[in-house]
């Protein structure tokens, strides 16, 4: 073959070429925004970024969190470990000048929290037709300056020891409101600079909610004060802990993100930690007519239960200020309760003998209304099978789907029903990321769409979301993020952008490639899901 034509064909191969056995590697950094903006319209001209000379200027309203952004955003931006040139960014784009202010509008005030319908649209204009040259991220609240913020740095791309950031402009907002990911503190415990890191990458993928899984059956890391023997006798040691400070910092690292924290209490069952700090509280197992010294779910029977419930949310309801609460109700067992005759006498008096999904039923009703009378006024969610088991739910209940993840069909069965009976819905049956196997696992996330069910569009306005789940039986600090990401990113795009903008994973692939490229050079240890490469490989 001629020299020139080997020479272009390696030149093509290396920018769009397919790797061995047909696995696609991509180069990296073309500045493309992760998850895709609703809008964006980039043309083939440039404007360089120069980090001495840069600075975000204040236009519109501001406070302490903006402030803070904008300052850790000069950080993200410009101290990446990225710096030579990027292959993929395209050397026949012209340049236009030097982008050396970046116009910050925000339009109302601040808000203090976030909450469930937040407002989360911006916009971005760099060197537009009407501001040609200029910048701006324009948004009307904080949290659409944060989105905005966050969108802005994936434009830049490393050329030296400057960037190029293409003439963009963005008009950008969430699919859906709540986009959260779940960890678990019980089954590990997670340090608070694992659940920082957790909440750097969610802000990175704008998800909004922190699911915190905190207590179970194996670990109750939370330090209570009102009742400080939970974890004093729950926790793996009196040094696997959170206390107050720990959540508020938590909480407030969350906040400077955008990122609400929704703390999961889950009863009656998954509770064995429980029972060693609250005697009374867990129903006695039985063997031969008496206790053989093992415990089952919450003891619905005993009435010092709720009180106790209800002292225990109302502290946790004040440290942590987000709207809802968490309080599980999956997985309930009814072994335990079968065996021991004094609930067996219970049922009786109740007029439901044999019947334990009604005692179930019993028990959740009396802990949905002690949680409706706390003195925050909180909302809830509730695993599936409270639906399922058919317990009366307050209106604004949100039911969360877990199960048969493998099962398309029936998952979106569930979907069906639970908004037929129109409680608020959120979705993480096939975003169980802590199921793992050999290979690329990310296209069955991204096949799977929250409001693909058959439905009207009022059932499928009732979809607030989803959840990726990292269930921690096997997870602690060591593998926590790079277990995690990318593939939590896969669902945050799913969650996040357009429904038709998010059905072919080859088209996502390179983008995701960049995207994780991009997480690798600002320091976190996010895994790879095929043969690539990245700039930041080389430490
Ligand atoms: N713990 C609690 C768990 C799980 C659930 N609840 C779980 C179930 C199945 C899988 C992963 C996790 N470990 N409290 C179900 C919501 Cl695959």
């Amino acid at each position: 073959m001629h020299r020139v034509a080997v020479l272009l064909l390696c030149l093509v191969g290396a920018v769009i070429g397919e790797g061995e056995k047909g696995i696609p590697y991509v180069t990296p950094s073309e500045g493309r925004v992760w998850p895709k903006p609703q809008m964006e319209v980039t043309e083939q001209t440039y404007l360089i970024v120069r980090p001495a000379t840069f600075k975000f200027r204040i236009v519109g309203k501001t406070c302490d969190l903006l402030e803070k952004a904008l300052s850790r955003y000069m950080d993200i931006m410009f101290s990446a470990r990225t710096k030579s040139p990027a292959a993929g960014y395209s050397k026949t784009k012209m340049f236009r000048g030097y982008l050396d202010t970046v116009d910050v509008h925000l339009m109302a005030e601040c808000e203090k929290q976030p909450y469930l319908h937040m407002d989360e649209h911006y916009q971005i204009k760099v060197d537009s037709p009407d501001r040609p040259l200029e910048g701006s991220i324009i948004a009307a609240s904080v949290w659409g300056a944060f989105r905005g913020l966050e969108s802005f740095s994936h434009l830049l791309v490393a050329d030296g020891g400057s960037y190029r950031v293409n003439s963009t402009q963005i008009m950008d907002h969430p699919r859906f409101p709540h986009r959260g990911l779940m960890i678990d503190s019980s089954r590990h415990f997670l340090p608070l600079s694992s659940i920082k890191q957790t909440l750097d990458l969610m802000s990175m993928d704008k998800f909004n909610v922190l699911h915190w899984h905190i207590v179970d059956s194996q670990s109750f890391p939370y330090q209570s004060d009102v009742y400080p023997d939970l974890s004093g006798l729950g926790s793996w040691t009196s040094r696997h802990i959170y206390t107050s400070e720990d959540v508020a910092t938590v909480v407030s690292y969350a906040l400077e993100r955008g990122i609400r924290v929704m703390p999961e209490f889950d009863t009656p069952g998954h509770t064995d930690s429980w029972g060693p700090g609250q005697p009374g509280l867990l129903t006695e197992c039985y063997k031969h007519g008496k206790p053989d010294g093992t415990y089952g779910p919450v003891d619905p029977s005993n009435e010092d239960n709720y009180d106790f419930l209800k002292k225990l949310f109302t502290e946790v309801t004040q440290r942590f200020p987000d709207h809802y609460l968490h309080l599980g109700g999956d997985e309930v067992s009814f072994r335990c309760w079968r065996s021991n005759p004094e609930l067996s006498e219970f049922m009786q008096h109740l007029n439901i003998t044999g019947d334990y999904a009604a005692l179930e039923q019993y028990y959740i009703t009396k802990l949905l209304e002690l949680v409706g009378d706390l003195p925050t006024k909180n909302g809830y969610l509730v695993w599936q099978e409270v639906f399922d088991n058919g317990v009366e739910l307050a209106n604004d209940t949100v039911v969360h789907i877990w199960k048969d993840g493998g099962d398309m069909d029936r998952v979106n069965q569930e979907l069906a029903d639970v908004t037929a009976s129109g409680f608020q819905t959120l979705l993480s049956s096939c975003w169980y990321l802590n199921v793992i196997s050999y290979g690329v696992d990310w296209h069955k996330y991204y096949s799977c769409d929250p409001q693909g069910f058959n439905g009207t569009d009022a059932q499928k306005a009732l979809i607030v979301g989803g959840e990726a789940c990292m269930w921690g039986e096997y997870v602690d600090r060591t593998n926590l993020i790079s277990r995690t990401w990318p593939r939590a990113s896969v669902v945050a795009e799913k969650l996040w952008s357009a429904a038709d903008a998010t059905t072919n994973p080859d088209e996502a692939t390179p983008r995701l490639e960049e995207h994780r490229c991009r997480l690798l050079g600002r320091g976190y240890g996010v895994e790879p899901f095929g043969p690539s490469y990245c700039d930041a490989d080389i430490v």
